[in-house]
């Protein structure tokens, strides 16, 4: 479906949600076996327009934690039919399932209710703090997840994010904006939750950024920014033209140095700055804390189009 980015909702909207009741449905033969990537073709205006409008392409790609494939992992996420207006990630967090909880069940929630709200709650539309806010409140699943939501709208992408999912902008060839991860210690993110003590979208990090036609936005789980480095997402996205490719390709990237325990990954470096290491007698022979983080990875690659 085409829709210029100055006339959103034209008709009613058919969004694509992805969670695991989805990737379930599919036959997995294997864990390298994985969801096929999707595809949200570019918009094409049908109107004069009155300056050069811009959409966005979106392709969407997710490989499970390897132990979590038949369930098909804990990370949800969100792709508005509007060309991607609104995307979103939520990851949910896997300390539940100790409380016997399916730490999907809240992530997956979380996305389902960004969907309707989206679709008809006219202030969730175009604030994905507000966004973050109604979809939160409306999920009465047990558990917690990270979640980030970005729209695009007259050529401003705005964002919210609680916690450690992530987005980097590249434009020719340059990383020009990258989110932060929100943490309460290592390995421990802020989280939306079904208990009271934990963090809301007043918690949200904010962000606005101007797009050009060309950039590319990626959003991930920290399955993705843990194991991948930014300079090797620029080197993807100046490789690859198509956003299903590129969504696929470093998805792959990061689920082979997730299982790589010699890759010094993101996750290893910042555990090691953190004073996580092998233990002392092993330094002594030179080794130190390596490896990727295994876990669920999900990509989300939008290109900006002149429309
Ligand atoms: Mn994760």
């Amino acid at each position: 479906m085409a829709i210029s980015i100055f006339r959103p909702s034209v008709s009613r909207p058919h969004h694509f949600l992805y969670s695991a009741n989805s990737i379930n449905s599919q036959k997995f033969s294997s864990i390298s076996v994985t969801k096929k990537p999707s595809f949200l073709p570019c918009a094409s205006s049908d109107s004069a327009p009155t300056r050069q409008e811009v959409s966005l392409c979106v392709g969407t790609y997710l490989i499970p934690h390897p132990n979590k494939v038949e369930k098909g992992g804990e990370d949800a996420f969100f792709v508005s039919s509007d060309n991607g207006r609104v995307i979103a990630v939520a990851d949910g967090v896997s300390g539940w399932a100790e409380k016997n909880v399916d730490p999907a069940l809240f992530s997956r929630e979380l996305m389902a209710n960004v969907s309707s709200l989206v679709g008809n709650k006219e202030e969730a539309k175009y604030d994905p703090q507000i966004l973050i806010k109604g979809a939160h409140a409306a999920t009465s699943s047990i558990g917690s997840a990270t979640a980030i939501v970005a729209m695009f709208e007259n050529g401003i992408l705005k964002i919210a994010s609680v916690g450690d999912c992530g987005l980097r902008i590249v434009r020719k060839g340059q990383m020009i904006f990258s989110t932060f991860p929100q943490e309460h210690y290592f390995d421990c993110p802020y989280q939306l939750s079904s208990e009271a003590v934990t963090q809301t979208y007043l918690d949200a990090i904010i962000s606005s950024v101007d797009l050009k036609e060309g950039d590319t936005i990626i959003m991930g789980s920290d399955g993705l920014f843990d194991n991948v480095f930014d300079q090797e997402i620029v080197s993807v996205m100046t490789t690859h033209d198509n956003v299903s490719n590129a969504a696929k390709a470093l998805a792959e990237l990061a689920k082979n140095h997730s299982v790589d325990i010699k890759f010094d990954s993101p996750y290893s470096l910042e555990a090691r700055e953190r004073g996580f290491d092998v233990p002392w007698w092993k330094k002594v022979f030179g080794m130190k804390l390596t490896g990727g983080k295994l876990d669920d990875i999900t990509v989300i690659v939008g290109k900006v189009k002149s429309s």
